[in-house]
C-alpha cells in the first residue's frame, strides 16, 4: 500500500506489475533525455548573440529532427503493446473471482465453490483497530492463493465504478449489465488495498478493496471454512 511520502508506484504484487513498473522507468528515462536535449537547445538558442543572413535552410539537420521522435516512439510503442497484449491475455485460470459493485460497497462471488459469496464493506472509523487502516480495510476481505492465475470478472449492480489493485496492476471498470474481465497472479503472501476508481456517488471514497493473498492450502482451509 502508499505510505506517507511515496511519490512513486507501489511494488508489483504480481509479475505484470513489475513489467509496468520497468516500463514506466523506461519511459521516464526517455523523458529525460528529450527534456535535457530540448532545454540545452532552447537555453543556448537564447544565450548567444550569433546571426546569419545567409542560413535559410539545413535540409541535413530537418530530416534528422523529423526521424528522430518516430524512430524514439517506436521504442516506446513496442514495449507498451507488448504490455497490454499479456494484459489482455486470460492463461488458464485456477479460480474464478466475481466482483460486483453497489453504492456503496463490492460484493464477491467465488463462482468454483457452491454459497461462497459475502459483501465487503469499509470499516468506519468509529471501529477502527491498531491493526487496520483507515479508509482502506474492509470487514471481510477477499482471501486469494498466491502463485495461482487468477480470473476477474468485474461488473455493477447500480452505476459505474471500477475495481482496482494498484500492486497488481489491475483496474478494471465495473458497468451495469456487463461482465468485464481481467486476469493476475498474485507472486508474495499480504495484503493488498485498492480503492473504487470511478467517481460513483456521495460514497465513492468509502467502499475500498481488501485482498489477503495467502498460500494454496490456507486459501482451502478459508474455502472450507466459509461454505461450512
Ligand atoms: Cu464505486
Amino acid at each position: 500500500m502508499t505510505t506517507w511520502l511515496n511519490m512513486s508506484l507501489q511494488d508489483g504484487a504480481s509479475p505484470i506489475m513489475e513489467q509496468l513498473i520497468f516500463f514506466h522507468d523506461h519511459v521516464l528515462m526517455i523523458m529525460l533525455m528529450i527534456t535535457t536535449t530540448v532545454s540545452y537547445m532552447m537555453i543556448t538558442l537564447i544565450r548567444n548573440k550569433q546571426t546569419s543572413r545567409f542560413m535559410l535552410e539545413g535540409q541535413m539537420i530537418e530530416t534528422t529532427w523529423t526521424i528522430a521522435p518516430a524512430i524514439i516512439l517506436v521504442f516506446i510503442a513496442m514495449p507498451s503493446l507488448r504490455l497490454l497484449y499479456l494484459m489482455d491475455e486470460v492463461h488458464n485460470p485456477s479460480l474464478t473471482l466475481k466482483a460486483v459493485g453497489h453504492q456503496w460497497y463490492w460484493s464477491y462471488e467465488y463462482s468454483d465453490f457452491t454459497k461462497l459469496e459475502f459483501d465487503s464493506y469499509m470499516i468506519p472509523q468509529e471501529e477502527q483497530q491498531e491493526s487496520t487502516f483507515r479508509l482502506l480495510d474492509t470487514d471481510n476481505r477477499i482471501v486469494l492463493p498466491m502463485n495461482s492465475p487468477i480470473r476477474m470478472i468485474v461488473t455493477a449492480a447500480d452505476v459505474l465504478h471500477s475495481w482496482t489493485i494498484p500492486s497488481l496492476g489491475v483496474k478494471t471498470d465495473a458497468t451495469p449489465g456487463r461482465l468485464n474481465q481481467t486476469s493476475f497472479s498474485i507472486s508474495r503472501p499480504g495484503i493488498l488495498y485498492g480503492q473504487c476508481s470511478e467517481i460513483c456517488g456521495a460514497n465513492h471514497s468509502f467502499m475500498p478493496i481488501t485482498i489477503e493473498s495467502v498460500p494454496a492450502k490456507y486459501f482451502i482451509n478459508w474455502v472450507s471454512k466459509m461454505s461450512e
